[in-house]
C-alpha cells in the first residue's frame, strides 16, 4: 500500500529483487558495479569501503509510514533500488509494458535458503530468547511462513513475469552465477542495455567485476568484517557473509528434510517450466551435477 500510494517510479529504475537469503548482497554488488563501471577505479571502488546495502537503497526501508520518500526521490537516474517484495505487489505502472523499468531477480535452491535464513535468524535473536531450532525453521519454511511470503510463490511470480516480459524481468539462479559468473554478468549487462564493448572485454572488465564482487573479496573487506551494529542498524555487515556456497544444506538438513523440501519444490513448480538443478551431494565438498555429469567442488 505504501508503495502504491507514495513511490514515484521512473522509467529508468532498476530494481534488484530477491526473496531473502537468495543472494541479495551479491546481486546488489554485481549490478552496482556493472552500471557504474565507468565511474570508479576497481582498486579504489566504493565496494571496497561500503557494504552493498549502503550503496543500493532498500525500497521498503525508504518508504516510511508517513509516506516520506525523500531519500529515494533525490537519487539521480537511473536509480538502482533493491527489494524483497513479491512481483505481484508492484503497481501496474511499473509492471505493465508501458513502463521501461527493469527487475533483476535472483533465486536459490530452497534448501540452502532455509539453512542461510536459519543461521541469520539466530544471529538476530534477542538475548535471552532461546535459539530457533532447525526443525522449527524447517516447519515454518515448508508451510510458507516466510518474510515476504512463501518462497515458491515469490520465485514463480518473478519467473512468470520473466516469461511474459523478458525485457522487463531477468531471472537468475544463485547456482548458475556461482558456476558461470562471467556469463551471468554479461547477461545482466545486456539485459540492462549496457553490454560490454570489445574494448572493455579486452581490458577484462567483466573479470574485474566478478573478482570484486566475489564472496572471498567482499567478505574480506574491513567494512564487511567488522561489527557495524548500531541502534539504527541492528544488523552487522558481517552477518551477510557466512559461507557463500552451493549445497551447504547437506551439512545441516537430514535426508528426510531435504527429500520433503525437494518434493514441495517439485510440486510447486510442476508444469511451470522452472526448476532448480538437483545435485546429488556425495560428501560435504563434492557434488555430481546431473546435467553435465561432472564432479564439482561445492
Ligand atoms: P538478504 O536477502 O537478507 O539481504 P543475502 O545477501 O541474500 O541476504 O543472503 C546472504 C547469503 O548470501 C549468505 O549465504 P549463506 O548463509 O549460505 O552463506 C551469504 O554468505 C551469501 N553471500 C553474500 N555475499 C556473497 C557473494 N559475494 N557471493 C556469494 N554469496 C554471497
Amino acid at each position: 500500500m505504501l508503495i502504491d500510494d507514495h513511490f514515484n517510479p521512473r522509467p529508468t529504475d532498476i530494481i534488484v529483487a530477491t526473496s531473502p537469503k537468495c543472494g541479495t548482497t551479491w546481486l546488489r554488488a554485481l549490478v552496482f558495479s556493472i552500471i557504474n563501471r565507468n565511474s570508479f577505479d576497481f582498486s579504489d571502488h566504493p565496494l571496497r569501503k561500503a557494504n552493498p546495502r549502503d550503496l543500493v537503497h532498500f525500497l521498503e526501508a525508504h518508504i516510511r509510514g508517513d509516506g516520506s520518500t525523500a531519500s529515494i526521490d533525490g537519487l539521480p537516474s537511473p536509480r538502482l533500488l533493491s527489494t524483497h517484495l513479491p512481483y505481484s505487489l508492484f503497481p501496474e505502472c511499473m509492471t505493465d509494458d508501458t513502463s521501461a523499468c527493469r527487475f533483476v531477480y535472483i533465486c536459490r535452491d530452497p534448501k540452502d535458503v532455509l539453512v542461510s535464513k536459519w543461521h541469520f535468524a539466530n544471529k538476530l535473536r534477542p538475548k535471552g530468547v532461546p535459539p530457533l531450532s532447525l526443525e522449527e525453521a524447517f516447519d515454518l519454511f515448508c508451510k510458507g511462513v516466510s518474510h515476504y511470503g512463501p518462497f515458491w510463490d515469490h520465485v514463480l511470480g518473478y519467473w512468470k513475469a520473466s516469461l511474459e516480459s523478458p525485457k522487463k524481468v531477468l531471472c537468475l539462479k544463485y547456482e548458475d552465477v556461482k558456476k558461470e559468473p562471467l556469463g551471468c554478468v554479461r547477461k545482466v549487462a545486456n539485459f540492462l542495455g549496457v553490454p560490454f564493448t570489445p574494448e572493455e572485454e579486452n581490458k577484462e572488465i567483466v573479470e574485474e567485476i566478478v573478482k570484486l564482487c566475489s564472496f572471498e573479496n567482499m567478505s574480506n573487506q574491513d567494512v564487511n568484517k567488522s561489527d557495524t551494529r548500531s541502534q539504527e542498524k541492528p544488523i552487522s555487515n558481517s552477518d551477510f557473509f557466512r559461507k557463500g556456497e552451493v549445497g551447504d544444506w547437506v551439512n545441516h538438513l537430514s535426508p528426510q528434510m531435504s527429500e520433503i523440501l525437494d518434493q514441495i519444490t517439485e510440486q510447486k513448480f510442476q508444469g511451470t517450466g522452472f526448476s532448480f538443478h538437483r545435485f546429488l551431494v556425495l560428501s560435504s565438498s563434492y557434488y555430481l551435477c546431473p546435467l553435465c555429469c561432472s564432479f564439482n567442488n561445492v
